[in-house]
């Protein structure tokens, strides 16, 4: 644990896996300033990074992942302030959404507004049964701000995103799921983040120069037209073909054993 226990983002190892947790109970993990310096600061801790398959965010305590923005704090803003707050918390999710390794959100309760859009800049997000999701920024007579107009209608399309941005609804679990907001509904009996280091695991056991190349293909299939992201996917491709691990995983496969792959 590379963090104090009051320290409002907590990092550790876990093995192979890098893992944050947004620190904040009392308040539900809300996101300040204080939060966003702590998962900037994660973003670029080359201990915590060196080596990781994966990072893994989640939120403390049984309740919240994130419950969102610091509403007390955003209540003092001005319109500059409030600009400069969502720029903040904008390039903070930017810094975590390009980090070179998967990044899984195990959302261990609500993920409202800032935290929905937590949710949105991670890879893959898997849900605890009691999790909530939703973009209820309207109820407070404000717009998303760190991301989530933008994000959430690349990840689950344009009218069901409006549609929860309109009316500030909370989405259960299973809706979520339904939704495309998350990958799966952890069972009852594993926690959430179990299931996020297992799912860690999984992509762990790959190639992790392909896994790498993978993340930076399919996130630029979001920002870019289909033909610069086939002329990507193709370069990529033919990139793997200068790696270890292409010829141990070919390999491999031809030899009917296991892949031992070295990164390199
Ligand atoms: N900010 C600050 N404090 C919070 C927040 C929050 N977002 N959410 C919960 N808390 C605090 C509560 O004030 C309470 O504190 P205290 O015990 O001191 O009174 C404590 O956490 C526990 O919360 P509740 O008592 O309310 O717990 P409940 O179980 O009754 O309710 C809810 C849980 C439903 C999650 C409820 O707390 C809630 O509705 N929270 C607010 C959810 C919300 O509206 N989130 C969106 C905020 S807006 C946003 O995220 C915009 C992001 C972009 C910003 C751009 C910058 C300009």
């Amino acid at each position: 644990m590379s963090s104090s226990a009051e320290a409002v983002v907590l990092t550790e190892r876990r093995g192979a896996v890098a893992l944050v947790t947004i620190n904040r109970p009392g308040a539900l993990n809300a996101l300040n300033a204080a939060v966003l310096d702590g998962l900037e600061a994660a973003c670029s801790d080359s201990a915590l990074l060196a080596g990781a398959v994966a990072l893994i965010v989640t939120g403390a305590g049984p309740k919240a992942f994130v419950a969102g923005a610091d509403i007390a704090a955003m209540s003092q803003l001005d319109a500059d302030g409030a600009r400069a707050f969502a720029a903040r918390g904008q390039a903070v999710f930017d810094k975590l959404a390009a980090l070179p390794v998967p990044v899984i959100a195990a959302v261990n309760g609500f993920a409202l507004g800032g935290g929905c859009e937590l949710s949105l800049a991670c890879d893959l997000v898997l849900a605890a049964p009691n999790a909530v999701f939703g973009q209820p920024e309207v109820k407070l007579g404000v717009v998303p701000g760190f991301g989530g107009t933008q994000r959430l209608v690349r990840r689950i399309g344009t009218m069901k995103a409006a549609e929860l941005c309109f009316t500030g609804r909370n989405v259960k679990a299973d809706e979520a799921v339904a939704l495309g907001l998350a990958l799966r509904v952890v069972p009852a009996e594993q926690t959430v983040l179990d299931a996020a280091l297992a799912l860690a695991a999984q992509i762990g056991a790959m190639g992790p120069v392909a896994v790498r190349l993978c993340k930076q293909a399919v996130n630029a299939a979001t920002d870019a037209d289909l033909r610069a992201g086939l002329l990507l996917e193709r370069d990529l491709f033919a990139l793997c073909f200068t790696t270890a691990d292409q010829k141990e995983g070919m390999a491999a496969f031809l030899e009917k054993r296991a892949a031992t792959f070295t990164g390199a």
